[in-house]
């Protein structure tokens, strides 16, 4: 008999292939879920849920092209185009962030990467949210060594960079950088002694076979990523991607639980897509494991639930927010 109460997990330190991760996906979902939730427990509180929220501090106009993204100067989306934020603006958002309860601060800028003269204002971001306790995260795109240094030495607690999706499918969704590019760029963040922040965007037309070559390729980082964001992609009217079927939410979740299970010390976060997810899927995310979210009206350019709906979901589920 499969007594999958039996299972004891160690962490490994051999790499994961994609077969492997293919095998869980193909468990029955109530197995899956058990084993999931059975590694939670082991390295976290169940009923904890580390609170982000994020601010777009430069938003559109961006060089890129990736398939699903509002802000990609290549796609005609809804999106207006904003310059870099002032400080001021940027406090008074991280303040009104600290207030409702997030631990983390996350600012993302529709960039290929920083230009130097951009980046030195962002560095005063960082400081300025980092003197107001909160944990400090950002999303400038590319890295060069240097500006790594630079982000570290202002007190930048995490970098987020995505692999996004499967090596063998990113060359559908994106074409302007190269999968080994993201690596790069999560290379140097973690030389620099900052914490990553990777996943991917499930839902774009990708396989199964490709959703657990995503999966290999975060597992398999050397230190496995401290953050894993799983995004259900958001169809932003004008993009490529905003055609792509809707994926069948449960494949979300074993996504999510894979996500768990492979990688068992991460914070897994159930990222962008919760304002179209039914209180029942998110709820079969945390059970499988995800315990982080971005809490906020808005997540870059898209909308995100209300403040008072997220704390009744926390509030029905018994959830807590984690401290940070
Ligand atoms: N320009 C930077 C970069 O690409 O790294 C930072 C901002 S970019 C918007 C951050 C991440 O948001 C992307 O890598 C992608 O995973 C996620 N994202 C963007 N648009 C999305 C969408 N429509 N649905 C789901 N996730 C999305
Ligand atoms: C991540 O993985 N998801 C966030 C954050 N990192 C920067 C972004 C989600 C963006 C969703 C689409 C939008 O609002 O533009
Ligand atoms: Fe630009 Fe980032 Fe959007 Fe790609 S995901 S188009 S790099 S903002």
């Amino acid at each position: 008999m499969n007594n999958v109460a039996e299972i004891k997990h160690v962490i490994r330190t051999t790499p994961w292939a994609v077969a492997e991760i293919e095998s869980l996906f193909a468990l029955p979902f109530n197995d899956l879920i058990f084993r999931a939730q059975t590694v939670h427990r082991e390295h976290f509180d169940p009923n904890e849920v580390q609170v982000s929220t994020l601010l777009s501090i430069k938003t559109g106009g961006c060089s890129e092209d990736c398939g699903y993204c509002s802000q990609s100067a290549h796609h005609e989306t809804p999106v207006e185009r904003e310059p870099l934020m002032k400080l001021d603006e940027v406090i008074a958002a991280a303040a009104k962030a600290k207030e409702t309860g997030a631990t983390r601060f996350c600012m993302g800028a529709a960039w290929r990467g920083p230009k130097q003269k951009d980046l030195l204002p962002v560095l005063e971001m960082v400081r300025a949210v980092k003197a107001m306790g909160l944990e400090t995260c950002v999303t400038l795109g590319m890295l060069k060594e240097e500006q790594a240094a630079q982000l570290r030495d202002a007190g930048l607690d995490y970098y987020n960079h995505n692999l996004d999706t499967a090596p063998e499918f990113y060359g559908q969704v994106i074409t302007t950088h190269t999968y080994q590019d993201r690596l790069d760029t999560l290379g140097r963040v973690r030389k620099a002694g900052i914490k990553v922040c990777s996943g991917g965007i499930i839902g774009m037309g990708e396989s199964r076979t490709q959703r657990a070559a995503l999966i290999a390729q975060l597992a398999n980082l050397d230190p496995v990523p401290e953050s894993v964001p799983i995004n259900m992609l958001v169809q932003v009217e004008g993009t490529p991607m905003a055609e792509s079927s809707q994926l069948d939410p449960l494949e979300f979740v074993r996504t999510v639980a894979v996500a768990r299970i492979t990688m068992p010390t991460s914070l897994v976060r159930l990222s962008a897509g919760r304002g179209e997810m039914a209180d029942s899927v998110q709820a079969l995310c945390f059970l499988a494991g995800a315990n982080s979210i971005f809490y906020g009206e808005k997540l870059l350019t898209t909308g995100n639930p209300d403040t008072d709906s997220d704390q009744a979901l926390f509030n029905k589920l018994g959830i807590r927010a984690m401290a940070a």
